[in-house]
């Protein structure tokens, strides 16, 4: 059976099999990885099935064009992402594209003809940080991902984005022709899983984006000196790792406490050295995600957690190093779309909520150029960078005709 006659649910069934660690549980299929490239494959066979033109843009960004009966109009343009975290599920991000596939499949075979508004799907590559920082497509496509960047970005295994690029027979010096002319595009629009429990816990089906909240994410490293867990008193330490753990719960007391009520503060991970048992830690890291949609109340928030480190790492004599990773700039879904989603879904007389989108997402990049707006489907339990992660099928069907919808209405907006 082809992909298309599979429909969505479908599709996302087939994608999730394209893993690179199904012994490891959940999805794995990092981007500029030779799996990523099979499922990028898979999209653009989707993608030329249904009649679009499609291209792959010199940083690996897919995009499939539906030519509107007016072609000279920027063009609203919709997707979203196919590389996953590690061991994560089989809708976040696959959803996005999936069903802008979908959706331009219903908008140019439906009664109401050809668009005006030509109508571009794109897969963006590399919206999950392996390499660091989330968004590098988009941020390539903004011009916010320099040749050097590529080569300082580096993953786990210290692999670079240059080095991964290659790997998959892309050219790095030529990030710079990956962009996005601004002239070109009236509209993006993202559908998306919530990935929290706003929608389920309101029994809402469908989630219309006004804010989306943006990191500052930090790489702190705390050295202090490697020493005998048994020979060494505890006056006469410098524990790097007591100096980390004591900074992570401080972080956490500052995300808690934050006045905008909508700061969340993470140290998502945490390493220490050489770490043995009998060693007192002589290095520790901390990485670090700060998030609002309140950008004053994230900077406060972050400038409190620098005074803390300093205050504390002072008090143990350590030393402490802090690297920024990302800090982006949360984001105000433009009216014209936000009202486009409302009106489809009036439309279809389905109900729905406005919300803050507490993930980020390539739309959070593509808004330094042009106006974007999302659309969210209920994420059951809230689960999401999961295995256990799930959005039901009728709840799949129905974001994918709001998304239809919406882009009707932008594509025939004058
Ligand atoms: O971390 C995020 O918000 C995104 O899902 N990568
Ligand atoms: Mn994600
Ligand atoms: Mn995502």
């Amino acid at each position: 059976m082809s992909g298309v006659a599979l429909g969505v649910n479908g599709q996302i069934e087939q994608l999730a099999h394209i893993n690179s660690d199904p012994a490891a549980g959940g999805i794995t299929r990092e981007v500029f990885t030779a799996d990523y490239m099979t499922a990028n494959d898979y999209v653009a066979d989707l993608m030329r099935e249904i009649g679009l033109s499609v291209r792959l843009d010199p940083f690996g960004n897919l995009f499939g064009r539906l030519e509107g009966s007016d072609p000279t109009a920027p063009a609203v343009m919709t997707g979203s992402h196919i590389d996953t975290t590690l061991n994560a599920g089989a809708y976040d991000g696959v959803l996005g594209v999936l069903g802008a596939i979908e959706a331009v499949r219903q908008l140019s075979s439906g009664a109401e003809g050809r668009p005006r508004r030509s109508i571009e799907v794109v897969v963006f590559a590399g919206e999950e940080p392996r390499f660091g920082s989330g968004c590098i497509g988009s941020r390539a496509l903004v011009g916010q991902l320099s040749r050097e960047d590529l080569d300082a970005m580096r993953d786990r295994s210290g692999v670079s984005i240059a080095e991964a690029l290659r790997g998959v027979g892309l050219d790095p010096d030529r990030v710079g022709e990956a962009s996005l002319d601004p002239s070109g595009v009236m509209a993006f629009v993202e559908l998306h899983i919530e990935q929290g429990s706003v929608l389920e816990e309101l029994g809402v089906p469908i989630g219309v984006v006004t804010h989306i909240a943006a990191p500052h994410d930090m790489l702190v490293t705390i050295r202090g000196a490697a020493a005998h867990a048994g020979a060494t008193p505890m006056h006469a330490r410098r524990d790097a790792l007591a100096g980390a753990v004591e900074a992570a719960v401080e972080l956490e007391r500052l995300g808690r406490e934050s006045p905008s009520g909508t700061t969340v503060a993470t140290v998502g991970a945490i390493s220490a050295s050489p770490g043995a048992i009998n060693v007192i830690p002589g290095e520790a890291e901390l990485k670090v995600d700060i998030r609002d949609r309140d950008l004053a109340a994230r900077d406060a928030v972050a400038d409190a957690f620098l005074a803390a480190l300093a205050e504390i790492t002072e008090r143990r004599g350590l030393e402490l190093e802090v690297a920024t990773i990302a800090r982006d700039t949360p984001v105000q879904c433009s009216p014209v779309i936000v009202d486009a989603a409302r009106a489809a879904c009036r439309e279809l007389a389905v109900e729905h909520v406005e919300i803050t989108s507490g993930a980020y997402h390539d739309a959070m990049l593509m808004s330094a150029k042009v106006p974007v707006g999302m659309i969210f489907v209920p994420s059951v339990g809230g689960i999401s960078h999961s295995p256990h992660e799930y959005t039901k099928p009728d709840d799949i069907d129905r974001g994918v005709h709001v998304l239809a919808g919406t882009l009707r209405v932008l594509a025939e907006t004058p």
